[in-house]
């Protein structure tokens, strides 16, 4: 008889499991299970539920059956531009953590990422850490981000985790829900979730057998029960969010601010670039879509190969 469970981390050949009692068991996978993407490089990712059977005589188990996801988040492998690699599924949001210093994130990288949220229709909340760095230039430039990502319907933070500042909002942000927590290597990513489980009285031994390993560059996804209900999915920080399996003439679709207007183009097929006509076009002369936002579009759209037949 199989038991199910949740992986929370995968490590390569490697993953540690969450049976239904909580217990934590190390698993792998046998030679012959079945991948049913072959696009990915990682069979199982954090988030999945799966089926597994402990191994005779050991405390490691098989796993021997992939649930269905209710969603994910992938992007291009790395090591191979054919592939993609699933960074973790079964999720309610999906927290991109940016930092206009030390590191600073890029508003084209902070595009992608939104693009590939809408296209999986996962929820997303931008949180601007680093408060306490920001110079006066930089304060300004938030709010004027904030304003125009606001206006599109996304939940815009702004945090320190060194001034302990934001940390509570963002909290009420994640309760009940499991979070992805992404964005470039060295914005606070570990150090927000240390923050956050640290004030809701986890154990001390835990929190700090975590960060002694992972503390400064995280290197695999790893997910973590919120007191209560819950679960943060920390990641390694990534360069680039190179988009994934995105067609050309769906782009439009994941800027709501473009799906809202773009029924007003005069052509079906726009592109929103040179057709004439196009509403979308009018709209950021309008000043009604953000300009950088628009260029960000166009910017993923020349990113895009055009379909082969
Ligand atoms: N000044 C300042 N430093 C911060 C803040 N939050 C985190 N840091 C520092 O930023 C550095 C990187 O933090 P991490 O939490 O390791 O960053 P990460 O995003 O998990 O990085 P990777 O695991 O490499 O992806 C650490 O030295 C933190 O102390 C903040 O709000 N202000
Ligand atoms: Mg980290
Ligand atoms: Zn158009």
């Amino acid at each position: 008889m199989g038991n199910q469970g949740t992986i929370y981390k995968s490590t390569g050949s490697w993953y540690t499991l969450h049976d239904a009692q909580d217990a934590v068991i190390p698993a792998r996978l046998k030679g012959k299970f079945k991948i049913e993407d072959i696009t990915s490089t990682n069979p199982i990712a954090v988030g999945d539920e799966v089926d597994f059977e402990m191994e005779e005589g050991e405390s490691t188990a098989i796993i021997t059956a992939l649930h269905p996801r209710k969603n994910y988040v992938n992007r291009v492998s790395p090591a191979n531009k054919r592939l993609q690699h699933i960074i973790a599924s079964n999720l309610d949001q999906s927290m991109l953590i940016a930092t206009l210093r030390s590191p600073k994130t890029s508003m084209g990288f902070i595009d992608r990422f939104l693009v590939t949220c809408e296209a999986y229709h996962i929820p997303a909340i931008l949180v601007f850490n680093k408060y306490d760095l920001y110079k006066e230039q930089d304060l300004a430039f938030f709010e004027d981000r904030k304003r125009v990502y606001a206006s599109i319907g996304y939940t815009v933070l702004l945090t320190s985790v060194e001034h302990t500042i934001g940390l509570e909002e963002c909290k009420q942000h994640m309760v009940n829900k499991t979070t992805l927590i992404s964005g470039h290597s060295g914005v606070g990513k570990s150090s927000l979730i240390n923050a956050i489980m640290k004030d809701a009285n986890i154990k001390t031994q835990e929190v700090s057998d975590w960060s002694g390993k992972g503390m400064h560059t995280t290197t695999f996804a790893e997910m973590y029960d919120l007191p209560g209900a819950g679960r943060l999915i920390d990641t390694p920080g990534m360069r680039e969010f190179a988009i994934a399996g995105i067609e050309r003439c769906e782009l439009a679709h994941y800027f709501p601010e473009m799906l809202q207007r773009m029924e007003g183009c005069q052509f079906n097929d726009c592109m929103h670039i040179n057709e004439p006509g196009c509403s979308i076009k009018k709209a950021v002369v309008d000043g009604q879509i953000d300009e950088e936002r628009y260029i960000s579009y166009c910017t993923i759209l020349d990113c895009i190969p055009e379909k082969e037949w």
